[in-house]
Parts: structure tokens; sequence; C-alpha cells
């Protein structure tokens, strides 16, 4: 599995290259850009699952600054100030760390 089974390269391409700039990082804008917004619950889990490299079942705070390198190479990494802002958009329970349905949560709202 990989991102582009789920979305458009050309869309991931130009979500990523929108944030290209240090400290721009928009989650909302960031998942409807690349398509995920529109996409069904399945799918949205299928990138969550992507994202989760040590498939913990959770988007750490390791994970989330890499994500997205995650949609593809050609990220950067988000600052300690991005991740923080996006963790604390999808952590809704407060347990640090993003599960899957507030993986999908956080991308259908946005
Ligand atoms: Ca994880």
């Amino acid at each position: 599995m990989s991102m582009t089974d789920v979305l458009a390269a050309g869309d991931i391409s130009k979500a990523v290259t929108a944030f290209a700039a240090p400290e721009s990082f928009n989650h909302k804008k960031f998942f409807e850009l690349c398509g995920l917004k529109g996409k069904s619950k399945d799918d949205m889990k299928k990138v969550f699952h992507i994202l989760d490299q040590d498939r913990s079942g959770f988007i750490e705070k390791d994970e989330l600054c890499l994500i997205l390198k995650g949609f593809t190479p050609q990220g950067r990494d988000l600052s300690d100030k991005e991740t923080t802002i996006l963790l604390a958009a999808g952590d809704k329970d407060g347990d640090g760390k993003i599960g899957v349905d507030e993986f999908v949560t956080m991308v259908s709202e946005s």
C-alpha cells in the first residue's frame, strides 16, 4: 500500500509544494489539496496506516513530524511548532498521539 494507491500523485505533489515554506503548514488546507478530505473513511484509514510507520496503532509526535514525507519523499519535516499544533488539532482525548478514529475525524472536519 502506498499513498498513490489512494491519492493522485499530482495532488500530493501540489499539496506538499503549497507548504514548502518553513512554518507554513496548515493541515486543513493540506488534506483538502491532496484530495484526502473527499475520500471515504476506508481510504482515510489506509493513509493513517501508512503514516503509522512503526505500526503501533497511533501516529505519535515523531511520526507527525514526518507526515509530509509520508505522502512523498520530497516532503519536508514539520517544525516542532507545526507538529505541536497538528497534534493538538488531532488529539481529541489528550493522550499525546493520534489514533485512527481521531485521524478520520481530523481529516473530515478539516
Ligand atoms: Ca506509530
